[in-house]
């Protein structure tokens, strides 16, 4: 794992020989959190600790205090966050920072000071720089400029990783950081401008297709290359770092298949039924051009993701169909 890893605490705590261990997953209603705690629940995880928002607001200093002091759970995994697609980042850049910190700072500094085990942290490519080396590497982070569309958003979880790495060196304290690609599935957020491409492209082809429509604008140039996973991958990496990964270095979680936007589009017409035309608008950001990850390290520990895009694409737009109306 390189020379960093000398400052590695190997995790003498073995997180799925504990089914009835206390584990908080934050954020378990999103696209990911939920996708880990269905993961959880398959493997007999019988104490997992949920909060929804309106039950506790991470954002609150004293409120995540008061709850880890009387939880104490001994595993958490930190899948709450603001996240958004490239309109989103663009349009809410105080909201996408400053939540993010708030978030991230309150639960991992909590997790720390109220005895939690083990902490993993989740993040985004696009921490990484706008031209960075392709596919990327872990230590291409901080090495160029950020892509300015998600510059807030990867700010913060930099930060994350940081402080992650900060108390494994002061406290030696067990906190990982995994960094997931563009990912998809069921629960994800399918707001007609402010989602990912994906669940955006969905909507916007079923409705299509239900109206009948000749046509499906989709926005940019559709030439930006994007590397996509589906989230009960993802959260099979989650398990699979919580019991073998206890490294100072955060580390990719990608599928390692890229495709264009065009090709996207042109699956996911072919997904949904659509019979139409694709027409680009050029007036919307394409983004950064290209973010394939280097996820050669997680695989070099064993890990390996299963679903292809077609499947997964199928399978989400099934979980759509069945869950449109809400
Ligand atoms: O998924 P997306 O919003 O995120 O956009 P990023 C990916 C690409 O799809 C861009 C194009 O080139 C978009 O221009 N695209 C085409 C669309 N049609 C649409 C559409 O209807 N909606 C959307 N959203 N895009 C995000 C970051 O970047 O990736 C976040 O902003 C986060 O911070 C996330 O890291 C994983 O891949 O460009």
């Amino acid at each position: 794992m390189g020379s960093q890893d000398s400052n590695a605490v190997l995790s003498s705590n073995s997180f799925l020989a504990y089914k009835s261990a206390k584990v908080f997953v934050a954020g378990h209603r999103g696209l990911v959190g939920s996708a880990i705690v269905r993961k959880l629940t398959q493997l007999g995880f019988t104490n997992l600790i949920l909060r929804s928002h309106a039950e506790l607001d991470l954002t609150r200093q004293s409120d995540v205090e008061a709850f880890f002091a009387s939880e104490k759970p001994e595993f958490v995994i930190v899948a709450a966050a603001k996240v958004g697609g490239i309109h989103a980042n663009n349009t809410y850049p105080a909201d996408f920072i400053a939540i993010n910190l708030q978030i991230q700072t309150n639960v991992i500094d909590s997790a720390y000071r109220h005895g939690a085990k083990k902490l993993l942290f989740l993040g985004s490519s696009c921490i990484y720089p706008k031209f960075a080396p392709q596919p990327i590497p872990e230590d291409a982070l901080l090495t160029g400029p950020l892509e300015p569309t998600n510059e807030w958003y990867a700010i913060a979880k930099i930060a994350g990783i940081k402080m992650c790495q900060a108390y494994r060196i002061q406290y030696k304290w067990d906190a990982i950081s995994g960094m997931p690609t563009n990912l998809y599935g069921p629960n994800d957020n399918f707001h007609p401008e402010n989602s990912h491409v994906l669940p955006a492209l969905m909507r916007r082809f079923h409705e299509a297709k239900v109206k009948c429509a000749k046509e499906v604008v989709v926005w940019g140039t559709g030439s930006p290359l994007r590397e996509f996973l589906h989230v009960d991958d993802l959260a099979d990496a989650v398990v699979f770092m919580m019991e073998k990964y206890s490294g100072l270095e955060h580390l990719n979680v990608g599928s390692g298949k890229e495709v264009t936007i065009k090709e996207l589009a042109e699956l996911m017409k072919e997904v949904v039924g659509f019979e139409g035309d694709l027409v680009w608008d050029s007036t919307k950001p394409d983004g950064t051009p290209r973010k394939l990850m280097d996820s050669s390290k997680l695989a070099s520990l064993g890990w390996t993701p299963k679903v292809s895009l077609k499947d997964g694409l199928a399978d989400t737009y099934k979980w759509y169909l069945e869950n449109v109306k809400q």
